[in-house]
């Protein structure tokens, strides 16, 4: 008996024909009446598979009586209420280390993106300002400057390697100290303080929302750089834009905001800030692995066996 799984939207092709083949699939996206639907699969469904924001709250896991594990394409839980799922006792689990490398390589994409101008730069050849105007203005180097980490987990660690390749400095700050050879500070005032960008790959959610606030921008002050790879409530939105506009700090790299994907229009004006549609992991093979990450969680649950990455 192949087990009943409700799917919140369509996934990769490869994956798709994956968990046709395997699970009684459910596809909540083609419901044109959602609480009618759930209401018609609450006595059999038993998993649940959630793509990024489109995650379970309280009152999705009261409608499904039989829900036994929440399977999450994702490392980030911040749209899962996990209390709730804890709770009932629902398994819910992520997609992590898989796509560890490819958020790092986009991390690191936007720290040289901003100190650098390149987007900027280029927008100024392809507009003919090259042979009317000369030469780009120059930039900030890469070199001899201090990441400060905030958020040193597994992603973090992967962008400290890289940094270092670049010849950066590095410095975090986590509530815990980890055994790592790079400097500690104990608040996100202080490593905004001793550095010269701040990169923020904590997981997102209440814990560290607004954790980059207007006390953390002046602390980085004009000559610094924020980049946001975690989630867009880490940062004080309304805050950073005037942080911007009135220059009082020197840049911003994100590739996540509040409210995606009908982002703050303010942002497209910014000449300062370099900005990805939440891009980070989005290769083939990093959606890939994800995705069967997930699938893998589902075979194990139902084979009786214990999940590969449990959150709650
Ligand atoms: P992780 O291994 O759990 O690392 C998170 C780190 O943040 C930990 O070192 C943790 O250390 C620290 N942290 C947690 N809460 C904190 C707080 N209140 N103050 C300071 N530090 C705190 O997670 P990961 O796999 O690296 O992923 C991190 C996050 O990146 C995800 O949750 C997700 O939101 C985001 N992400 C974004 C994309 C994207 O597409 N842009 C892709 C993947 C992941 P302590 O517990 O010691 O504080
Ligand atoms: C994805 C992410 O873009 O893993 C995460 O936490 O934010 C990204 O890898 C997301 O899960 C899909 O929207």
């Amino acid at each position: 008996m192949k087990a009943d799984v409700i799917l919140v939207t369509r996934v990769l092709e490869r994956t798709q024909a994956i968990l046709e083949e395997e699970f009684n699939l459910l596809r909540l996206y083609e419901a044109a009446d959602r609480p009618a639907f759930l209401k018609e699969v609450a006595p059999r469904a038993r998993g649940l598979a959630t793509f990024g924001p489109a995650g379970a709250d309280a009152k999705f896991m009261d409608a499904l009586p039989k829900l036994e594990i929440i399977s999450h394409f994702g490392v980030g839980v911040d749209s899962i209420d996990l209390a709730a799922a804890k709770k009932r006792g629902i398994i819910v689990t992520n997609t992590p280390d898989v796509l560890n490398d490819c958020v790092a390589d986009t991390a690191m994409s936007l720290v040289l993106n901003v100190l650098r101008q390149f987007p900027q730069s280029e927008a100024y050849l392809r507009s003919g300002y090259w042979a009317t105007r000369g030469a780009y203005p120059l930039t900030s180097s890469l070199g001899g400057k201090t990441l400060g980490v905030l958020g040193l987990g597994r992603i973090g660690e992967a962008i400290a390697q890289r940094a270092q390749a670049f010849g950066m400095k590095i410095r975090y700050h986590n509530r815990t100290r980890k055994k790592v050879p790079y400097g500690y500070d104990t608040d996100a005032v202080t490593l905004a303080r001793n550095s010269d960008v701040l990169l923020v790959a904590t997981p997102g959610g209440a814990e560290t929302s607004k954790i980059v606030d207007a006390r953390v921008l002046d602390a980085l002050g004009p000559e610094g750089y924020v980049v946001n790879i975690s989630r867009g409530s880490t940062i004080d939105e309304p805050a950073l834009l005037a942080y911007l506009k009135d220059k009082r700090i020197a840049g911003a790299g994100l590739d996540v905001f509040e409210n995606e994907p009908g982002i703050n229009p303010e942002f497209f004006a910014l000449p300062n800030a370099v900005l990805y549609p939440h891009v980070a992991s989005a290769t083939n093979e990093t959606r890939f692995a994800m995705g069967m990450l997930q699938v893998d969680n589902l075979r194990a649950h139902f084979a009786g066996k214990p999940v590969l990455t449990r959150v709650v």
